[in-house]
């Protein structure tokens, strides 16, 4: 466990124990894990930062058992990690003790498909590049794609609300999935998987659950509606000399793209040296401060590379990009999306990795990085930022060879407060988990926060679901604190 967290006191949770075991064994048989080696992936985070101790992983395949266990577990007052793909960024996916873990690993099976109006309906469990790949044959796709489709599920994507590259085209998740299938910390199943585009009767309890971080249930079941597949994609790579450039050719984009623009991440240099020097990738452009990737989705290839041309001239006309080349064809549209999406990859290579993905407001975006650099100039190996630019999403990373407590102490809560100050989010996409709880009231009121505790213990009265996580130990109000 990662320094930063081991003072946090256990629960009062029972400890699991032989009876607690065979119990599990009669209603889920083979898919009861107590080995220890088997444990280690599930009790340690995609970054190697936090590890948990959990001595039992159950493996449910279906609503019923999951309702069965976690039922047994509220009665012996067991506490509970539900656990995806385990891609998630903020330690909120591993236990911080002995929790049992609930992977949703074998929970992969697609209920429907209909073709016409595009409504998915699968188990949480599914992997989202496996259910893209299925949508994609009936001319369809998942209105959702992130670096971790090879490895996350749906279900994590829908309980951490995941961004991703496409949320500038494709929105949220609050809009895109329709239903949920969710079992209570009592082991009660909420069945709200209704496939419907509209149902306004009564509160919409699924928007509860998109981003509870496993804190109010287990999503087991959702209901999705899949936009049409794109019959043509082009990416264009741009180079220009600073971030103000960036939000120029932004603003242009937007003008000439504007409904076929699927995508607009922006990497800068360091982020452009790190993913060539640390995984060898090869930039089909030469060096300059600033990288923009445009991406285009429609259904006329013609139509769309002409504007994607036009926008280019402009944008070399203003000289707002100083190069720049439209890619059309898979393998270079490929190789570019890899240049951004394996950032997060090629930043393991530096050993710790101390990351922050936070909303700011545009004109704000990479002052904090400049100040951040100047900052940490001694104490990293380096400050890398790229991000979702449409989505005001800044992607701020620092590495040093291991955990240095010294150098965190420079981060944090510096940053923090001057996201706060800025008017910024501490957590645009990535969740709190365990590591940014504590700085919800960066982000939040209070009262808000008092009214997400409340919500907290009405549905998980015992607190045993993925506790420790996304809300702070102490609410402000209680305790006079
Ligand atoms: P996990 O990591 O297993 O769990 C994440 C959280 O959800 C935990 O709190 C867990 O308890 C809870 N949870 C998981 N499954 C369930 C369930 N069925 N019911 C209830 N709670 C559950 N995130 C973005 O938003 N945008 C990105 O662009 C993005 N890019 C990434 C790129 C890389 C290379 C990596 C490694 C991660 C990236 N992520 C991104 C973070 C991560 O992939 C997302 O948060 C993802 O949605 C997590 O899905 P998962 O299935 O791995 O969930
Ligand atoms: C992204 C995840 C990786 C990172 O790449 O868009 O959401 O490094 C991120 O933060
Ligand atoms: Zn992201």
């Amino acid at each position: 466990t990662s320094s930063q967290f081991t003072n946090l006191p256990r629960g009062p949770y029972s400890v699991v124990n032989d009876q607690d075991i065979q119990f599990f064994k009669k209603v889920l048989q083979g898919r009861v894990t107590t080995d220890s080696n088997e444990l280690e992936f599930h009790n340690t985070d995609w970054l190697k930062t936090v590890r948990g101790s959990s001595k039992v992983l159950l493996r449910p395949k279906t609503t019923e058992e999951v309702s069965a266990v976690v039922k047994y577990c509220s009665d012996r007052h067991l506490a509970i990690t539900p656990q995806g793909g385990n891609t998630g960024l903020v330690g909120g996916s591993v236990p911080v003790f002995d929790e049992i873990i609930i992977s949703t690993q074998l929970m992969n099976e697609i209920n429907s498909l209909d073709p016409v109006s595009g409504i998915l309906v699968c188990q949480a469990g599914c992997i989202l590049e496996m259910l893209d790949n299925h949508v994609q044959e009936h001319g369809l796709t998942i209105p959702l794609d992130l670096g971790a489709k090879g490895s996350c599920h749906i279900g994590g994507n829908v309980a951490t609300n995941a961004g991703g590259i496409r949320l500038l085209r494709y929105g949220s998740l609050h809009g895109s999935v329709l239903g949920l299938t969710v079992v209570l910390p009592n082991g009660e199943v909420m069945d709200c998987l209704t496939p419907l585009r509209k149902d306004n009767t009564g509160y919409d309890l699924k928007q509860l659950f998109i981003g509870s971080e496993g804190t109010l249930g287990i999503i087991t079941g959702v209901s999705i509606v899949c936009p049409q597949k794109p019959n043509a994609v082009s990416v264009a790579l741009l180079g220009c000399e600073n971030f103000q450039k960036v939000l120029d050719i932004f603003v242009t984009c937007k003008s000439h793209l504007a409904e076929i623009m699927s995508a607009f991440e922006f990497m800068d240099s360091p982020s452009m040296e790190l993913v060539k020097g640390n995984l060898s990738l090869v930039s089909p452009l030469s060096e300059f401060p600033f990288y923009v990737l445009v991406e285009c989705s429609g259904s006329d290839g013609t139509h769309d590379e002409e504007k994607l041309m036009k926008m280019l001239q402009a944008v070399m006309n203003r000289g707002e990009a100083l190069d720049g080349i439209v890619a059309t064809d898979y393998a270079k549209i490929e190789n570019i999306w890899a240049l951004r999406e394996n950032c997060a990859l090629a930043l393991l290579k530096d050993g710790y990795n101390y990351k922050y993905d936070v909303s700011l407001p545009l004109q704000h975006f990479y002052t904090l990085v400049e100040e951040m650099r100047e900052r940490l100039k001694d104490h990293v190996i380096r400050t890398v930022a790229y991000g979702h630019v449409g989505d005001g999403n800044l992607h701020l990373n620092f590495t040093t060879s291991k955990y240095c407590a010294a150098t965190m102490a420079l981060i944090e809560p510096f940053l923090y407060n001057w996201v706060a100050r800025h008017d910024g989010s501490v957590s645009a996409e990535h969740g709190l988990g365990l590591k940014k709880r504590d700085f919800i009231y960066h982000s939040k009121t209070p009262s808000a926060v008092s009214l997400m505790a409340t919500i907290k213990k009405a549905i998980d009265p015992q607190g045993i679901m993925n506790p420790y996580k996304v809300l702070p130990q102490v609410i402000r109000g209680e305790d006079g604190i």
